[in-house]
């Protein structure tokens, strides 16, 4: 795991909707990378790996017992945990933001992949508070991170006017599919570039979208998303398929023309089921039919 620095970036001005201005009380913005709560039966630290940083973030959580009075008290492996997340924003519609799967490493550790839409202040304006819910025999610890910004693009947005999502009262809007840089590593001309993708269904729910998943459309039919294919390009020129690992996880090599440390530029562009993603959701019309990707590559995002 490498570190990572952290930097706040005032240009960044993506945002999904419904952001609002500063109130109430916000989270502790000194949290330097663990925070503890517990449930009825268990104390969880989190501890962040990467991040939190809007886009791709990693916590481990630590699971031991209330009971254990030991001064280094025994992890609890086995458990069954489950995580949510919840953006309550300032002044406007709380949200979620896509989670990974968990991952048991023994000890009584567990990481987590959270892929923050949002970041807790934005050019020096409140956004909301994020709470992260950690369910364990039907007790849940909730944890409140203070999530920063980035340098590089924590994820583009690809979308397809014949794709759309209702909120059950009438009206829609275009789905918007997030493509989250998780990571790009490599050397001279062979750099590679994994990605998360998942697709909004509602803002309370953004699966992960390996082929063979499910989504629902406005009108509430189920349909199937049956191909996909996600190109990326450093040129423009040569475009390179995305191989699918699943989980909704996809993986290229051999891109050319980045160096470490160093900002650089990878395009992507996507269809499912044989229909192009654009920027607008409109026809593939020039620059529309990719998005772009600003990395450094060999960081951690
Ligand atoms: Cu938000």
């Amino acid at each position: 795991m490498r570190f990572y620095t952290f930097l706040m970036a005032a240009t960044l001005a993506l945002a999904i909707s419904a952001c609002g201005t500063n109130s109430g009380n916000g989270p502790d913005l000194s949290y330097t990378g663990s925070l503890a709560a517990a449930t009825g039966k268990y104390n969880i630290t989190m501890t962040d790996l990467v991040g939190p940083h809007k886009g791709r973030s990693l916590v481990r959580l630590h699971v031991t017992s209330v009971d254990d009075a030991a001064a280094e008290p025994t992890g609890i492996e086995g458990l069954d945990l489950s995580v949510s997340v919840l953006m309550q924003m300032s002044g406007g519609t709380n949200h979620s933001t896509p989670i990974g799967g968990i991952a048991e490493e023994g000890n009584g550790d567990y990481l987590v992949s959270i892929y923050y839409l949002m970041s807790t202040m934005m050019n020096g304006m409140k956004m909301g508070d994020w709470e992260i819910g950690v369910t364990v025999d039907a007790e849940t610890a909730t944890f409140n991170p203070a999530v920063d910004m980035t340098m590089d693009t924590p994820f583009v947005k690809l979308q397809n006017e014949s794709d759309a999502i209702g909120d059950g009262s009438g009206s829609e809007e275009k789905r918007p599919w997030y493509l989250f840089n998780e990571s790009c590593v490599g050397s001279g001309d062979n750099h590679t570039l994994t990605i998360f993708l998942t697709a909004q269904e509602s803002l309370q729910s953004f699966p992960s979208v390996p082929t063979g998943r499910n989504l629902t459309s406005a009108n509430g039919n189920s349909w199937l998303v049956e191909s996909l294919s996600i190109k990326a390009s450093t040129d423009k020129t040569n475009w390179l398929t995305m191989r699918e690992l699943g989980g909704g996880y996809y993986r290229v090599s051999g891109l050319t023309g980045l160096t470490d440390g160093v900002s650089g530029e990878i395009y992507i562009s996507m269809s499912v089921n044989g229909n192009d993603y654009t920027t607008d959701g409109a026809s593939v019309s020039g620059e529309n039919g990719y998005q772009t990707f600003t990395v450094t590559p060999g960081s951690e995002m």
